[in-house]
């Protein structure tokens, strides 16, 4: 069985320091002997380590997900979604204990991690429905006696690639929709949080042994580069769905494309929120709070860009400054904390290090920035706003923390093109109760971004949308609408039901 309980993990939290293996093939364990630490993010001590998958294991992983593929992808999708409801019903028994390992890792706050559980088992349920409507299309066809139509087959084992912002919900997108879709996966989370990850691959590895299926079906590698790189250069790796930097992404990439396979990116985004004149300020201002220091700031769709209109500045500060100032920051177990640490010293020092660059180039911090604790007891940092010009270099680039960069505008169209400037593209919204400004901001020439919001945040998407952004984001969709597509090879069959052999396009070709 698999080296982890998770009542066990969470009983023995501080002073267990569980040693967990490199590779996870269904409920096989296999060790490795280069380990790394994980460090907790409350009070920067080590909670476990963890081996690093060597390469003869990747190369075994591999080759069990393909042979598990082939059992897999022909038991009817109805039945591959039963699998996932019963994989929900003990993610449902098991929420607030996985919640706790959520927090226990990526440092969030409890009520953000059980959100985080509850997007995991809304994406489980969307999924359950998706198993009976994985529907093709039929096709008018210009020949007589033929029928067009399409289908949609799995396409085999499948990597997902996490980050440690959300360990377990963006890893359930990709499971959840891959799984009814008739694919293995290899699961590689972030080295970060190998408790969260064990945690779910014991649950679905629970499920899949009820039904009598396959635990091979769902694998996990804990891997660097190196390892990365073996895994998503092998040709039986049908897709490579990765979520974290734009760097990271623009390496998979590259690499994936050159052997002609698949990649769903998603990837940093640079996201703003527009405050204009008839906004209803007390949502925006709660909308702002959220986007901003939810989750440290640590969110792929966190806000980094409010741009407000000139005549609300002032106030609209003013008003931020006593959130800023005031926003509980403590140990993320505690519900009253609205803020827990950031993920590692790492980060506090590139938020100090962007905060001096701003200032270099002209910025002037409006509050924030100050270290709560020293580095051997967990990386808290109060969250930080600076008022910069939105051309700047360093606005330009994503700073994973709390750090709010402020612009005004006089134009609507001023904002929309200097939120469009820069490289990313994931979220956006804008605050007005004018609708001439809110179809522009949603219109073709308004947000470039894959997500424009109205009157809402820019984080905290539901499950039901087609998740992703544009440009360096790196154009791919997961989780709700059609997303289930990615995971899916599509098929054109034409069946001729006559007895001639028209050919399209009206050509002749008889013989003489
Ligand atoms: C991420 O930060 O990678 O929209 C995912 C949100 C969450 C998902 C964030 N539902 O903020």
């Amino acid at each position: 069985m698999l080296d982890i309980n998770i009542q066990a993990v969470l009983q023995n939290l501080y002073n267990k320091q569980q040693h967990y293996g490199s590779v996870y093939i269904g409920q096989q364990t296999l060790y490795s002997k280069q380990n790394i630490d994980v460090i907790c993010p409350i009070d920067g001590k080590k909670i476990a380590s963890i081996g690093l998958s060597t390469a003869v294991q990747i190369e075994q992983v591999v080759a069990e997900s393909q042979s598990a593929f082939k059992q897999w992808e022909v038991v009817p999708a109805p039945q591959r979604g039963e699998l996932i409801r019963q994989f929900s019903v003990l993610v449902r028994n098991h929420k607030t204990d996985l919640a706790k390992m959520i927090s226990l890792e990526a440092g969030k706050p409890i009520q953000e991690s059980l959100g985080e559980v509850q997007e995991l088992i809304d994406v489980c349920d969307f999924a359950v429905g998706l198993s009976r409507q994985l529907y093709g299309l039929t096709i008018a066809t210009e020949r007589p006696n033929h029928r067009m139509m399409e289908q949609w087959h799995p396409l085999g084992p499948i990597v997902v690639i996490s980050a440690f912002n959300f360990p377990m919900a963006v890893w359930g997108w990709n499971v959840a929709l891959a799984l009814v879709c008739g694919n293995s996966v290899i699961w590689k989370p972030s080295c970060q949080c190998p408790l969260s990850a064990l945690a779910c691959q014991q649950l679905l590895v629970q499920a899949l042994t009820a039904l009598n299926y396959n635990p091979a079906i769902s694998s996990i590698v804990f891997a660097q580069q190196q390892g990365v790189e073996q895994l998503v250069d092998n040709k039986k790796i049908k897709l490579v769905s990765a979520t974290g930097s734009c760097q990271m992404g623009r390496a998979i990439g590259i690499r994936v494309a050159a052997r002609m396979g698949r990649t769903l990116l998603e990837l940093g985004g640079n996201n703003a929120l527009i405050v204009c004149p008839s906004a209803n300020l007390s949502l925006a201002i709660r909308a702002i709070t959220f986007s901003a220091l939810g989750t440290s700031g640590q969110r792929c769709t966190s806000l980094r860009r409010l741009f407000i209109h000139q005549s609300l500045h002032a106030n609209i500060i003013e008003q931020l400054k006593t959130v800023y100032q005031t926003v509980k920051i403590g140990d993320p177990f505690n519900p009253e904390n609205l803020m827990g640490p950031l993920v590692n010293q790492v980060a506090v020092d590139t938020m100090l290090t962007s905060i001096e660059q701003a200032i270099a180039e002209g910025g002037k911090v409006i509050c924030g920035g100050e270290i709560i604790t020293k580095a051997d007891s967990g990386f808290y940092i109060r969250p930080a706003i600076v008022q910069i010009s939105s051309d700047a270099s360093i606005v330009q680039q994503e700073t994973f923390a709390p750090l709010l960069y402020v612009h005004s505008f006089d134009l609507l169209e001023e904002a929309i093109s200097a939120q469009n400037s820069v490289s990313q593209g994931l979220s956006s919204a804008i605050f007005t109760e004018n609708l001439q400004e809110s179809e522009l901001f949603l219109s073709c020439i308004g947000s470039d971004c894959g997500i424009a919001n109205v009157n809402i945040g820019t984080s905290g998407a539901e499950i039901g949308g087609a998740f992703g952004g544009e440009k360096d984001t790196g154009g791919g969709r997961e989780s709700g609408s059609d997303a289930w597509k990615n995971y899916m090879r599509r098929v054109t069959n034409t069946i001729n039901y006559g007895n001639d052999l028209p050919l399209a396009q009206g050509i002749s070709f008889d013989m003489p």
